[in-house]
């Protein structure tokens, strides 16, 4: 008698059951969106479990034609194309949901009111990005980014398939402005390197660039009716190298590049102090009428304008109306710092002219705490770095503040007393130090109320490359972006330094130079 088998009693039949059913499982794995490591942190995400392939076939939509929320599909496809290997292609999206696909959509009903806010809603078929305003839906494909693998990042064609965890999150930053600085002075940077400093701050949803563009070491950006102040004053820097400067057009294409990231591009024209480029330039900006010889050392406070004569005013006036006019975003800088070489009432009586100026040319005027000692116009803000006593008074006088704690945000301080580059005055700042504080508790009697954000400056007395500018921000400018973004209670540095640790090989894609720090775990 023929004995009778069961099909799963046949080694061979059953080993394909296994290898079929481990197939099946690689294609639809489980997995869970609320364990992805999105910085800044989301308001809230939850999980279906689930999982969306972008795959060769996937198209992205867009609602309306609009070219700004067409930019914002193409700026999609382009972080998505190099590394699949795809011809993702962006449309017009008229009516209906079509699987495999990913849509970008204003909601035109406006339940999604704040104006960067975004929900991402994920299921197998399709991924859709709602927003009111355009920036939300910018914010939402940076967080898609984040959900895919970290070999998205990369450059050429990578093996791997392009899966998104299922689930839906919902998203709102805590602060209106969440800000870098770089000081292209002290060491003077082009415009493709900016480009990079915009694209990594656009990555964690930072959306402003503050470029601190005159010190005494350098004068950065072509004032037409003024041209010696590039010609001689752009003409070297800290260590005696060449120096350099933005024409106004290529100021102009930092700001439209910067614009299409969702990034307000601050101009800083130092005054009255930290001005020996400009006095080197023009003699007449001096007192005693005698121009100063450059300066390539790292000193502060042994300059100032003359504030007492009239050329002085006209200077000024030429100065903001040119950078006004290629500036669109609201404010101007105008440094204020350390001017530890003007009288103080002959400092109080220029920043209230400079005020004046300022606003006559359309702009609302920032400047570093010292400020606050000067009379306060309706819209000045004030930037708060070392000195409380600066803060209160400002907040006192109405003025709105932006939180740049020395201790906890220079981005210049070194990391330890090991590290290659930076200084320490303010102390060493490893990355939980840097995480660790909050812009509403900072200082006593300053609370968010008085807040319209947080800025992270990088000095570059110490810094010459890219790559050096690189391992200073990162990895602490993800955590900058997460206290900017994310509501306190969604802080926890235990929490975030898991999130944070699995960003390294997003670091690595990116061809990040990262500072390794030992308080993180980098290797998953
Ligand atoms: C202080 S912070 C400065 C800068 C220096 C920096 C170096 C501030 C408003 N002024 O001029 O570059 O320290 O950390």
């Amino acid at each position: 008698m023929k004995f009778r088998r069961y099909a799963w009693q046949n080694p061979l039949i059953f080993l394909s059951f296994i290898l079929l059913g481990l197939i099946s499982c690689t294609q639809q794995p489980k997995t869970d969106l609320t364990k992805a490591a999105i910085i800044p942190r989301p308001v809230s995400i939850s999980a279906s479990g689930g999982s969306f392939e972008i795959t060769s076939a996937t198209k992205i939509f867009i609602s309306g034609s609009s070219n700004e929320i067409f930019g914002i599909g193409q700026f999609l496809a382009d972080r998505l194309n190099p590394a699949t290997g795809f011809e993702i292609a962006v449309s017009s999206f008229e009516s209906k949901f079509d699987k495999g696909n990913i849509y970008l959509q204003i909601n035109d009903n406006k339940t999604l009111l704040g104006n960067e806010e975004y929900e991402l809603i994920i299921t197998k078929e399709k991924v859709k990005i709602l927003a009111s305003h355009p920036a939300g839906l910018f914010y939402g494909v940076q967080t898609l980014r984040q959900l895919l693998p970290a070999t998205i990042e990369k450059t050429s064609v990578q093996q791997g398939s392009w899966l998104v965890s299922t689930g839906t999150i919902k998203d709102y930053p805590r602060f209106a402005y969440r800000g870098s600085m770089l000081d292209v002075s002290r060491h003077f940077f082009g415009v493709e390197d900016v480009k990079r400093y915009i694209d990594l701050l656009a990555t964690y949803k930072m959306n402003v660039l503050h470029l601190h563009l005159t010190d005494d070491q350098g004068w950065r950006i072509e004032i037409k009716s003024w041209p010696k102040l590039t010609e001689v004053g752009g003409s070297t820097q800290v260590g005696g190298g060449k120096g350099g400067y933005y024409t106004q057009e290529q100021f102009t294409e930092i700001v439209s590049y910067a614009k299409e990231r969702y990034i307000t591009i601050i101009p800083e024209i130092e005054m009255p102090g930290h001005s020996n480029a400009a006095l080197a330039s023009y003699p007449e900006l001096n007192c005693d009428g005698k121009a100063r010889e450059l300066y390539t050392g790292t000193k502060v406070g042994f300059s100032t304008v003359c504030t007492k004569n009239e050329i002085t005013y006209k200077f000024v006036d030429d100065v903001i109306r040119e950078i006004s006019a290629i500036t669109p975003g609201p404010y101007i800088h105008i440094g204020g710092d350390e001017s530890l070489s003007t009288e103080k009432e002959d400092y109080i009586y220029f920043l209230n002219r400079v005020q004046d100026i300022v606003i006559a040319h359309g702009k609302q005027m920032i400047g570093w705490e010292e400020i606050a000692q000067a009379e306060l116009k309706p819209g000045t803000i004030v930037q708060f770095w070392a000195n409380e006593k600066h803060a209160i008074r400002a907040a006192k006088k109405g003025a709105k503040l932006i939180m740049s704690p020395g201790k906890k945000i220079y981005l210049d301080m070194q990391y330890d007393s090991t590290t290659p580059f930076g200084l320490h005055w303010a102390g060493y700042i490893e990355v939980d130090t840097a995480y660790i504080w909050d812009p509403s508790e900072y200082v006593d009697g300053i609370t968010d109320e008085n807040i319209l954000g947080i800025e992270a400056p990088l000095w570059t007395e110490t810094l010459t490359k890219m790559d050096d500018i690189e391992y200073m921000l990162f990895p602490r400018m993800p955590g900058y972006a997460e206290i900017g973004w994310s509501s306190k209670s969604n802080q926890d540095w235990n929490e975030y330094k898991i999130r944070l640790g699995k960003h390294g090989k997003r670091f690595g894609a990116m061809d990040i130079n990262y500072y390794p720090s030992t308080k993180v775990d980098w290797s998953e």
